[in-house]
């Protein structure tokens, strides 16, 4: 039958259950399947098996895929990218290597400001392909959804024409992709010294056209010293949430300044970063069951510490993993390195981190209900490893070890 695949002979099939976070203990439970099979209809998980037996409908397939004993997964989740940007950064090198921080470099005027020049400057094609580009090496890495951001227009007509650029994407590439609107990411040159103005413009003019077209589901912030103090992230944060978004923030990546508890008191689906939140911090956080989106990569580009992921799951704070990919702070796309030093750095286990890229990463997108499991009924998402473990991949770094990726059924 057309539209029925069978992936058998599968070494172990893991993954996590459920439709909801997984948080404390729970984080690093995956279920585990030796010999398996799966069988996806239309797209959907109709039927999963083990121990040598076939699923009832096997022979019903119109293709027959072979694991031939490999580790197969659910297909994994970026849960935060800046996927959409105008030129690179690489001019930043000599700098950093002088000693000029993240911060220094964006005080000058270049960082995010820069990309904004060059985003704007850049038509809405060059987006687009550069985008298609990078969804496609994301996909061969075995990524089958990703949220994305805007952020780099930062005026009506650039974020507009971002997210314009995401929603046809959206349209066209096999990778889902949940569009975020993060209008507050830099205060533009603009308004340089005016937050406050910047802020209500966004919230008066951007904001209200962004909920009214459907280009987003969330709007995010950078809650930080050199972008917006507490105050100002709560303004836009609260703006968005009468606008009908989900809400995020980018949380202290660089310095404690309050955004985890901001988080908490508004109970935002998810805090982004986390490098140096303190234990208040996360006490607020799994208060409010946001999920901590840990972006080790950004850790290790910009030389600064790894966010305390152990003590958050101790305190039952669920923690997805994801790239941060963008032009300045992290520029890869890999999230199979992430999963390396989640390992590594994080001291997380090969079954909290399998849980922190598929179930908790899509539900801090909130599509818990539809990826992220491999269990009947959710989408037939799923990565065929070359390899026969989650350790294997915490372990092996730099190559990419997806052998096939299956996205709504669909061998991609
Ligand atoms: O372009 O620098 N942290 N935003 C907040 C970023 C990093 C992306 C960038
Ligand atoms: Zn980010």
């Amino acid at each position: 039958m057309r539209g029925c695949l069978l992936v058998k002979n599968i070494g172990t099939l893991q993954t996590a259950t459920g439709n909801s976070v997984r948080c404390g203990s729970a984080q690093g439970e995956n279920t585990k399947l030796e010999n398996a099979a799966i069988l996806i209809k239309d797209g959907m998980i109709e039927e999963i098996t083990c121990d040598g037996e076939l699923p009832k409908s096997a022979g019903a397939a119109g293709l027959v895929l072979d694991a031939e004993g490999n580790l197969v997964t659910p297909g994994l989740v970026d849960a935060h990218t800046h996927l959409v940007f105008g030129g690179y950064r690489q001019n930043e090198i000599p700098l950093k290597l002088k000693g000029a921080s993240y911060v220094d470099i964006l005080k000058a005027g270049g960082g995010i400001l820069d990309t904004v020049k060059k985003t704007r400057r850049a038509s809405f094609e060059e987006l687009y392909e550069k985008s298609t580009g990078f969804l496609d090496e994301m996909l061969a890495l075995g990524v089958t959804a990703c949220e994305a951001k805007s952020g780099y227009g930062l005026d009506f007509e650039n974020e507009i024409k971002q997210l314009e650029v995401l929603k046809k994407i959206a349209e066209e590439h096999p990778i889902d992709i949940v569009a975020t609107y993060m209008g507050a990411h830099a205060v533009p040159e603009e308004y340089k010294g005016k937050p406050d103005e910047y802020i209500s413009m966004v919230c008066g003019t951007v904001m209200p056209y962004v909920a009214e077209n459907g280009l987003a589901e969330y709007c995010d912030v950078f809650c930080e010293d050199s972008a917006f103090n507490v105050g100002q992230s709560r303004e836009y944060l609260l703006c968005a949430k009468a606008c009908g978004f989900g809400l995020k923030i980018h949380a202290d990546e660089i310095e404690a300044i309050g955004g985890s508890k901001l988080a908490g008191e508004l109970r935002a689906a998810s805090a982004e970063h986390l490098i140096a939140t303190d234990e208040e911090g996360i006490e607020a956080l799994s208060k409010s069951g946001t999920v901590a989106v840990l972006l080790p990569g950004t850790s290790f580009y910009l030389g600064k510490q790894y966010a305390p992921a152990r003590r958050m799951i101790e305190l039952g704070v669920p923690v997805a993993l994801a790239t941060d990919f963008n032009p300045g702070s992290c520029p890869s796309l890999n999230l199979q390195l992430i999963i390396n030093m989640a390992c590594l750095k994080y001291k997380m286990t090969p079954e909290e981190i399998l849980t922190a890229v598929t179930i908790n990463a899509a539900c801090a997108v909130g599509r818990g209900g539809a990826i992220g499991t491999l269990e009947k009924g959710k989408q037939g998402d799923l990565v065929v490893w070359d390899a026969k473990d989650m350790e294997t991949l915490c372990y092996r770094f730099g190559s990419n070890l997806a052998l096939q990726v299956i996205k709504k059924g669909e061998l991609v």
